[in-house]
């Protein structure tokens, strides 16, 4: 019979680290406000949160690769925020967020959630903070939760 191996949501006795933008912290801030509410829904304690902040989304791969490094946390998530009408050089700035943040999932082998908005225009940027698309926030943690059951699993399979 075929194994298969699907991440559970548990949050219970794991310790999570955000590394949270400044930049657009007036979305920012609803970010770790969504993924902070997922955590803990799924029964992550306030004590086993912390929250590293940053200057802007370009900090945040180097900042996740030394929270994933510390060995300290179960997840590392990123959470940012990129609008494309602010900058000439969005390209650049969100180019090296999602990359910095693949290399240091890849490199580390600690579950690295992606939550940098990258948007066009802020009201793109608002409706992924807890409007009507949701919130990116939130995504993250999820995805942080079941990369770190898949890993596990993964770990113990014969
Ligand atoms: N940083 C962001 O997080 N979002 C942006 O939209 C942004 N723009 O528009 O420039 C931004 N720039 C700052 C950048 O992340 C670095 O902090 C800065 O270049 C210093 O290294």
């Amino acid at each position: 019979m075929a194994r298969e191996i699907q991440g559970q949501l548990k949050a219970e006795g794991r310790r999570f680290a955000l590394a949270v933008s400044r930049f657009n912290g007036f979305i920012t801030d609803h970010l770790v406000v969504g993924a902070e509410d997922a955590l803990k829904r799924h029964g992550c304690r306030d004590a086993d949160i912390t929250r590293v902040y940053v200057p802007g989304a370009f900090e945040l791969p180097a900042a996740a690769r030394k929270l994933a490094e510390s060995g300290k946390f179960s997840a590392v998530i990123a959470l940012g925020c990129v609008i494309r009408g602010q900058t000439p050089h969005f390209e650049y700035v969100a180019g090296e967020a999602v990359r910095g943040l693949g290399w240091v999932a890849l490199h580390t082998g600690v579950p690295t959630a992606m939550g940098v908005l990258t948007c066009d225009t802020l009201e793109q940027a608002i409706d992924r903070a807890g409007g009507k698309a949701g919130n990116k926030g939130a995504d993250a943690a999820m995805c942080a939760l079941e990369m770190i059951s898949v890993f596990e699993q993964i770990g113990r399979a014969e």
